[in-house]
């Protein structure tokens, strides 16, 4: 029986760089903005807050933490916005754009019959939202949100609930991620893995390396026969 794959959203799939464009529209008129740095310090503090309540074995939805980090990020750089500015550019996790690689390298991968799933940090109701997106409409048999767990990924519970979810060992599920922290927590939890490298080259040396690297999804679908 062929591996199931299982893709990370934020970061893999779509791009959470593409918040800045709204970013710096919404600050348009503030001095001088390094919007691109102040979405990815935006991310940074998101994930943190993830890895931080999860440690804590709090929980609290990824709308929530993104809203919260979004918070931290502009006080900060001592930027100030509204409470309905500020959930509109929140709302933007919601309508992140699709990387250009992912519709093609999703239809070469549906043709080498695999199973395709997401295994995300996203709520059930922000999965529900992109899975209506043309290029992923049909092509993964699952949406599984780490919220029914109540932990975030790289915890072992997400990879383990997604292997129990489908009814298979763990180590028939390969993880592919732009996420370091991702690849290196599925596979410390006995997944497979591929590092989607979206341009930083750099990998983080606290864990086993990547068992595939590739540059994007129609690279993967080549590297694994599609
Ligand atoms: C995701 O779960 C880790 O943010 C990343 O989609």
């Amino acid at each position: 029986m062929d591996e199931v794959l299982a893709f990370d959203l934020f970061g893999t799939l779509v791009d959470t760089a593409s918040v800045a464009a709204a970013l710096a529209r919404a600050l348009a008129g503030a001095s001088a903005l390094d919007a691109p740095r102040l979405a990815a310090a935006w991310r940074a503090k998101q994930l943190e807050y993830t890895f931080r309540l999860t440690l804590m074995e709090q929980y609290q939805d990824f709308d929530w933490v993104t809203a919260r980090a979004l918070e931290f990020a502009l006080a900060a750089e001592s930027r100030t916005l509204g409470p309905d500015e500020r959930a509109e550019l929140a709302a933007g996790y919601w309508h992140l754009s699709t990387f250009p690689d992912v519709a093609d390298g999703l239809a070469r991968l549906a043709g080498t019959g695999r199973e395709l799933v997401v295994l995300s940090n996203g709520s059930p109701a922000m999965l529900a939202a992109y899975a209506d997106r043309p290029e992923f409409a049909g092509r993964f048999t699952r949406w599984i949100s780490v919220e029914d767990v109540r932990a975030y990924k790289p915890a072992r519970r997400p990879y383990e609930y997604a292997a129990h979810l489908l009814g298979r060992p763990i180590g028939a599920l390969r993880l592919i991620s732009s996420n370091p922290f991702d690849v290196i927590g599925a596979k410390s939890a006995g997944l497979a893995t591929a590092w989607i490298d979206r341009g930083t080259g750099v990998f983080d040396p606290i864990g086993a390396p990547p068992d595939m690297t590739v540059a994007g999804l129609t690279e993967l679908a080549a590297v694994l026969g599609g």
